[in-house]
């Protein structure tokens, strides 16, 4: 018996894996090596610094910490200007509609994200009121794989996690979900997504029977 909805932001909601990929890709190449698409799926869902490891390791690069908080900065910097040209034109198709079902259901809903731009991007497609609850990287000390996010968003909404169904575009996401016991939808290629307990190719596909199992 579902009684809540717990949306990953970038890449369910919003296409902004986008931008961190094109901000990460120029940060690689001011640093002289080339980031692929391929390479920026292990960085969806990971958190700022950890996804700055991941990037420095494929460079082999090796820096100290000051230097690497300057250039995590750095990113951010450049993400932030990309999204600040965000507006509603840029929500993923059916998500609101979708997200308007599930509340006609009864259904709560909430948004579990690792990025701590959340609430920027939130306002700037004027969704903040839609959600229930919202769970940040600012609220959390673990990053996806971890659980922490969806398990928050679950105490905050006040139902249990095994009531709760998590939308997720990264793999470290879908792990998050199943380790925190909820049923995971993945949104995208099954052959990323394969720990999903479904998979969709794209938020077309959001209807009320993917909760109905
Ligand atoms: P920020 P999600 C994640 O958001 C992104 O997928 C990931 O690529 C990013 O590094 C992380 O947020 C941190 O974002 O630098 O904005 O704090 O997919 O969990 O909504
Ligand atoms: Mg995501």
């Amino acid at each position: 018996n579902i009684k809540a909805c717990i949306f990953d932001l970038d890449g369910v909601i919003v296409d902004t894996a986008k931008y961190h990929y094109l901000a990460w890709k120029r940060l690689a190449n001011e640093l002289g090596f080339d980031f692929t698409e391929k390479d920026n799926e292990k960085l969806k869902g990971v958190s700022r610094m950890e996804s700055l490891e991941i990037l420095l390791n494929l460079g082999n690069i090796k820096v100290d910490e000051e230097t690497k908080l300057k250039l995590a900065e750095k990113k951010n910097n450049w993400y932030r200007e990309l999204i600040s040209k965000m507006d509603e034109s840029e929500i993923l198709p059916r998500v609101k509609e979708f997200i308007n079902e599930l509340k006609n259901s009864n259904i709560k809903v909430a948004i579990g994200s690792s990025s701590k731009n959340t609430m920027t991007i939130l306002n700037s497609i004027k969704m903040t009121d839609f959600f229930d609850a919202i769970i940040d990287g600012n609220k959390i000390t673990k990053a996806k794989p971890d659980p922490e996010v969806f398990l928050l968003g679950a105490e905050a909404l006040g139902v249990n996690p095994n009531e709760c169904v998590v939308f997720e575009d990264a793999e470290s996401g879908i792990k998050a979900a199943k380790n925190a016991g909820m049923y995971a939808v993945g949104i995208g290629s099954k052959e990323i997504l394969k720990e999903a307990d479904k998979v969709i190719p794209n938020t077309n596909s959001l209807t009320l029977d993917i909760i109905n199992f």
